[in-house]
């Protein structure tokens, strides 16, 4: 993987660049769909190349393994033959999803012992399974094990947990050093900053992380609880440290406001099921603020989805057939959204690229930051 900055904001610690990876170019800042199973929900891959435009999607370790499995992942040649997505992958770890998702979950030094949401079966993830699973499913960039204290953990607790993930990212870049992938393509491995609301843990951590000069690091354990304020000032701290000339990953974040005040602080990735997730509950993010579109007051509102949309169905459909849709409870309505919402974030973060590649960043950001939180 390469990445290369083009050009930074005067006014902010934003930054444009590029990665590059087996699977094509991926201009920064970026949003990545979440496509947890192997799917974005209910979205075709050609839609999301042609009118969502995502160069990079993500999809869950946990989830992969469980259900197709790895017979069937490796057997089809990795989740990019299997999906029919020729562009990139980045897969989360695994570990913050058997924290949020699995039953009976147990930590040991080892890893995590769980059993799965789906069957109860009982299984073990460690920091080095999960880099072989991942190179099984073949991401093109993938995530160490960690645990995501939650946002209001106690220093005791969040200390010991920031020195767990520690010894096992140790563990996760050794297997990642002596494994090889198994397609012909390049796989690189993204360490990930911890240390909950705590700025001292969060210094440590990000200079430990730091320390092993990957291609590029991601920051977990933020949007979990802790008010936004803590999550920018973590955020600041932990990008004081990160290297410059790496890609940074603010993992599961967030809002479209979140995402702008994240770039000024010098991040370049992100991911969120927000835009899917939401959508498919009729919410609808535009430039000019966020739309309730099950709300009566669509009921007979012809306008285009989004005036000053960018995918095809803004303009093709109106808010009134949108509402009608979610109202029939119809599956295309939560398709229309999720397209919509996914195609709204990655246009947000491309004009971010724009503005920065402008110089204008700052002076956009303080105006969109007031539009885009506005409920229409
Ligand atoms: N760790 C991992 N994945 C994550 C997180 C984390 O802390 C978060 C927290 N926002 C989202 N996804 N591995």
């Amino acid at each position: 993987m390469q990445y290369q900055i083009e050009k930074r904001d005067p006014k902010s610690s934003a930054r444009s660049g590029k990665i590059f990876t087996d699977h094509g170019e991926i201009p920064t800042p970026i949003f990545m769909p979440v496509g947890t199973v192997g799917t974005v929900k209910g979205i075709h891959v050609k839609d999301l190349e042609e009118e969502v435009n995502a160069p990079i999607i993500l999809g869950n370790t946990y989830h992969l393994y469980l259900r197709p499995g790895l017979e069937v992942l490796k057997e089809a040649g990795g989740l990019h033959q299997f999906m029919g997505w020729n562009r990139s992958i980045l897969t989360d770890s695994g570990g913050f999803q058997v924290f949020s998702l699995s039953e009976r979950r147990k930590l040991t030094e080892k890893g995590a012992e769980f059993r799965s949401h789906l069957d109860g079966s009982k299984h073990l993830f460690t920091p080095e399974s999960v880099v072989d699973i991942q190179r099984t499913i073949g991401a093109d960039i993938m995530m160490a094990f960690d645990e995501c204290p939650s946002g209001d953990a106690p220093y005791s607790y969040a200390v010991q947990s920031m020195e767990l993930t520690h010894r096992w990212l140790k563990r996760g870049i050794e297997q990642f050093k002596k494994s090889n992938p198994l397609y012909g393509y390049e796989q690189t491995f993204f360490p990930i900053v911890q240390g909950a609301g705590y700025a001292e843990l969060r210094k440590r951590s990000a200079e430990y992380v730091a320390s092993f000069d990957m291609d590029g690091n991601a920051i977990g354990g933020l949007a979990v609880g802790e008010p936004e304020e803590v999550m920018y000032q973590m955020i600041e701290v932990v990008n004081a440290i990160l290297p410059q000339d790496k890609p940074r990953y603010l993992m599961g974040v967030g809002t479209p406001v979140n995402i702008l005040e994240a770039i000024s602080l010098g991040v370049d990735m992100f991911d969120c099921v927000m835009p899917t997730r939401n959508g498919r509950n009729g919410m609808i993010f535009t430039s000019q603020g966020i739309i309730n579109i099950k709300n009566e007051k669509w009921k007979t509102d012809f306008s285009p989805i989004d005036e000053q949309g960018h995918c095809f169905f803004d303009l093709h459909y109106s808010k009134a057939y949108l509402r009608h849709l979610f109202v029939a409870r119809e599956m295309l309505g939560p398709q229309i959204a999720s397209i919509h919402n996914l195609s709204f974030y990655l246009w947000l973060v491309s004009e971010a690229r724009r503005q920065i590649e402008s110089g204008c960043f700052s002076t956009w950001k303080d105006q969109m930051v007031k539009q885009l939180a506005r409920r229409l």
